[in-house]
């Protein structure tokens, strides 16, 4: 339990390497490899991303303290598989076609593994039907979709088209500067965040 607690302190401050060794103390006292994972790294990570949606702390913070979740993955995860422990569920992300930003898809990347989420990054630039096809190869819960640029923004319905005709039934999600609830509404995606803590939020509930 102690050793939890240090984990999520630890987290929280980026020390990726003490993360890792605190990770490996655990294991060594007996804590199953779950109870690892929920309370030590997801309780720091869900800590941090809720000071990030307060303005209480920024990008660089919310980073160590992603850096630092994988370290302490890196050790957990063979546990974890080996143990038979799921992830909550798949999530695919990338930036929407003709947008080549990526900072803020990476947050969202790093705030949905850090609430128990399997990830897969798809990148930049990513055409619908890309989206379409990644999300029935993984089998995916959840699509999000990242638009840094007005001029790009409106390459998002055609996601959310092709998500629709590929018969899957992944809800998307949206988000980056320019985008709004309004917008959201009128391409008819499923949710819209405004940052990347929320993005996790918002993913979780839309598995409900
Ligand atoms: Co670009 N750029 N850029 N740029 N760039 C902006 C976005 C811009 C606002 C700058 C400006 O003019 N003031 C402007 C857009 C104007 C507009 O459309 N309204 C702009 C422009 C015009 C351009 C180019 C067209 C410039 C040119 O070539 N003439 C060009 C376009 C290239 C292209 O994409 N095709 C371009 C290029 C670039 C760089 C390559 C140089 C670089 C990107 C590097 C990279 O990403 N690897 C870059 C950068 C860095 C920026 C700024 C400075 C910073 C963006 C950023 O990373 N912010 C930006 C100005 C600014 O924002 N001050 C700008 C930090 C990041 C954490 O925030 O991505 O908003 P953000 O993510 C947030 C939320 O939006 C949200 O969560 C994050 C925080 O929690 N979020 C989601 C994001 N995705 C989400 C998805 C979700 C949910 C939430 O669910 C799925």
């Amino acid at each position: 339990m102690q050793t939890n607690e240090s984990i999520c302190q630890a987290l929280m401050k980026g020390r990726a390497a003490e993360v890792k060794q605190l990770v490996s103390q655990a294991l060594a006292e007996g804590i199953p490899p779950a109870e690892i994972l929920n309370n030590g790294l997801l309780q720091g990570m869900g800590i941090i991303g809720g000071k990030f949606k307060k303005n209480e702390v920024y990008v660089p913070e919310v980073l160590i303290a992603a850096r630092a979740m994988k370290a302490g993955m890196e050790v957990l995860k063979p546990r974890l598989v080996a143990a038979g422990v799921q992830p909550l569920a798949t999530a695919i992300v990338g930036t929407v076609k003709g947008d080549l930003h990526d900072i803020g898809k990476n947050l969202v990347c790093m705030m949905l593994e850090g609430a128990g989420f399997k990830v897969v990054d798809i990148g930049i630039d990513v055409s619908a039907e890309k989206f379409a096809q990644a999300a029935k190869d993984n089998q995916a819960q959840v699509v999000g979709v990242s638009a840094l640029l007005t001029t790009t923004m409106v390459n998002m319905k055609p996601v959310v088209d092709a998500m629709k005709a590929s018969g899957t039934t992944a809800k998307v999600m949206i988000g980056g500067a320019p985008v709004t609830q309004a917008f959201c509404d009128e391409i008819g995606a499923d949710g819209y965040a405004p940052d990347a803590a929320s993005a996790a939020d918002l993913a979780k509930k839309l598995l409900q």
